[in-house]
């Protein structure tokens, strides 16, 4: 089964577009798997509200792990399974809890055997040096260019000063196609759906 993997810094929305894009795809409940760094395994049935509501916060790494849903795609007539995995965010910073720098690692680790790459980038926090090498984001943007299969997301572009930001992140990461969404209302999930069931 293909894996989509969903990458970006803490915070920038990746557990509540996971969600919302599964809601999107027609899923009512989540069985969400959970991956620790050690090899851990649990799976836990949720309401898509339970699961916005103890998964997603404003806390920098609410998510520690390696956290799967499997999915149905309509594709012509057939519906294909995939798997989308949400990941421990990444910054910069060697982070002082061991158990986030394993779970940053475990990310790396699940980006090689990824087969497509959804990178979200939260508008509201687009640097002026996003487009240099000591930005995480421009690590994880050459990655997937030389990947070619990678999107890139300019999330939360319903918040005031998140459209003003879409030219600079355009710029900044020309070779990327970026599609500007917004996981709290599903904005831009047409578009990433089509191109999900291009790369599965
Ligand atoms: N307004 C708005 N808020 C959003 C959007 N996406 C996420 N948020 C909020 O941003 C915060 C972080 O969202 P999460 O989905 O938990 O972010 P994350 O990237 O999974 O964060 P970590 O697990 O800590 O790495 C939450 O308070 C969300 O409600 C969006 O599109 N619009
Ligand atoms: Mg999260």
């Amino acid at each position: 089964m293909r894996e989509c993997i969903v990458i970006g810094r803490p915070n920038s929305g990746k557990t509540l577009f996971t969600l919302n894009f599964a809601k999107y795809l027609g899923v009512k409940s989540i069985d969400m798997t959970f991956r620790t760094y050690d090899g851990v395994m649990t799976c836990r049935h949720l309401s898509l509200e339970d699961a916005k509501r103890q998964l997603c916060g404003i806390d920098l790494h609410k998510t520690r792990s390696l956290q799967s849903m499997v999915l149905n795609m309509p594709i012509g007539k057939s519906t294909v399974n995939f798997k989308l995995t949400d990941t421990c965010g990444i910054s910069e910073q060697i982070h002082a809890d061991e158990a986030i720098r394993k779970g940053m690692a475990q990310t790396i680790g699940l980006l090689r055997s990824a087969d497509f790459i959804l990178h979200l980038v939260d508008l509201t926090n687009v640097k002026s040096d996003s487009a240099t090498q000591s930005n995480i984001d421009y690590e994880f943007y050459h990655y997937g260019v030389a990947r070619n299969a990678y999107i890139m997301l300019g999330n939360k572009v319903d918040l005031g000063s998140a459209k003003d930001n879409l030219p600079r992140l355009a710029s900044a990461f020309p070779k990327a196609t970026v599609i500007p969404i917004s996981a709290l209302y599903n904005q831009g999930f047409r578009e990433v759906k089509a191109y999900v069931a291009r790369n599965i």
